[in-house]
């Protein structure tokens, strides 16, 4: 079986295009191969240029994705390009044009193309273009490029993946500008003014540098603004310019990709409350963060409401019995953390190594909220927080 995994991995990082486009399924669809060809892929990444491309519906992204494919293959090197969809909102003729612009790079090979329209949860999206992004990287493409639609929370998590983030607006926009300036503008290392050939495009500009003034980053750069014609190819060499620049000059930690080399990742908080709806007053409502998932584990009793933050969730936890776990918590110590939830790259390796060191395993593995097998460890053991083991993905 590891022999297997490392001849596919070697494959895959000599530049086998088959291998790869059959490692992308395989990664995709999560099947077992997956972690195990992921790990031993990891120590080839870090390489690419993994670009970030997001902005509202039908800004042009995907055209000037396909502009910038083009000044990329022009200057020798090669791409791949992953388009996501956190929303599934992609509409019949957005998948055809973007199905047509693909049949443009079919017959190169230094062009890798997949679509993910979403089925799970955005973490699970999230997770999937982490993975393909690293096979991509592993693979020696030059440049990964994430296409996400969209001016919200998701692609606030889907940038965490990205080592620099274009952000497209278009002329036109006024006030929306405004409007989602909270979590996306502040992710834009780039900012493209697309379809600079319809009026407006000053004003945009204008409104970015009003924001951009308002703050200064950590890292010393200053987003550079590219206005573009997409359709036509115009500022596209100048947008690769910045793009490169900024590989050179700034760079952003990937904290938040679980490690693939270590296999561990925060999961969650577990916070546990009276009422998730007095909770969310604070946290949807006064901090800005989105519910992504609410659930009833009716064996634990507890609903749940899932509040991603980068990688890892707050998970509210309210019990719908007192006599439950987390019921008694409350009682007993109020409101307040319950738990820390850490990945772990196998379950049962890590519940026989715990139990031979002496650590008070608290349940036997079982299966719980989303299939995730899980195992929960005494505070005794760990420096006083209980503490969630939770397998692979
Ligand atoms: N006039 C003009 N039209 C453009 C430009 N760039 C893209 N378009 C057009 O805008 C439309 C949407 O372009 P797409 O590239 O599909 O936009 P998108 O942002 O990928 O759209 P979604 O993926 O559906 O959100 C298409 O009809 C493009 O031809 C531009 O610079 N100028
Ligand atoms: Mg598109």
């Amino acid at each position: 079986m590891h022999d297997a995994v490392a001849q596919i991995a070697a494959k895959i990082v000599a530049g086998d295009a088959r291998a790869l486009a059959r490692a992308a399924t395989v990664i995709e669809n999560r099947t077992p191969e997956a972690d195990a060809l992921l790990r031993e892929l990891g120590p080839h990444a870090g390489r690419a240029t993994v670009l970030g491309i997001t902005g509202p519906p039908g800004a042009g992204k995907s055209t000037l994705v396909d502009a910038l494919v083009r000044a990329i293959r022009r200057e020798g090197k090669t791409a791949g390009i992953l388009a996501v969809d956190p929303s599934s909102r992609i509409s019949g003729g957005a998948i055809l044009g973007d199905r047509i612009r693909m049949q443009a790079h079919h017959a190169d090979p230094g062009v890798f193309i997949r679509s993910m329209a979403t089925r799970g949860s955005v973490g699970g999206v999230a997770r999937a273009t982490a993975d393909l992004a690293l096979l991509l990287d592993a693979a020696g493409r030059d440049y990964v490029i994430i296409e996400t639609v969209g001016v919200g929370q998701d692609e606030v998590e889907i940038a965490g993946v990205a080592d620099l983030t274009v952000l497209v607006l278009v002329p036109g926009m006024g006030d929306d500008v405004q409007a989602i300036k909270a979590g996306i503008m502040e992710i834009a290392d780039i900012f493209v003014i697309n379809k600079a050939d319809h009026q407006g495009a000053e004003r945009v500009e204008g409104e970015i540098q009003g924001l951009l003034s308002l703050r200064n980053r950590s890292d010393g750069w200053t987003p550079p603004i590219v206005r573009t014609v997409a359709t036509e190819g115009a500022g596209v060499e100048e947008l690769l310019a910045a793009v490169n620049e900024y590989r050179k000059t700034a760079s952003r930690t990937k904290s938040q990709i679980p490690n693939p080399k270590s296999g561990f990742a925060i999961d969650h908080l577990g916070i546990a409350v009276k009422s998730i709806e007095a909770a969310l007053g604070f946290y949807e409502g006064q901090l800005g963060m989105q519910v992504s998932l609410r659930e009833t584990v009716s064996h634990e009793k507890v609903k749940v409401a899932m509040l991603p933050a980068g990688g890892p969730r707050i998970e509210l936890l309210e019990p719908t019995d007192p006599e439950s776990v987390i019921g008694k918590f409350l009682a007993t110590r109020g409101e307040g953390l319950h738990h820390v939830a850490v990945r772990v790259p196998d379950l049962n390796a890590a519940v026989e190594r715990l139990r031979k060191a002496g650590a008070r395993l608290l349940n036997e593995p079982q299966t719980g909220a989303g299939g995730h097998r899980y195992v929960f460890v005494h505070p005794a053991s760990t420096g006083g927080v209980l503490l969630e083991l939770i397998e692979g993905s």
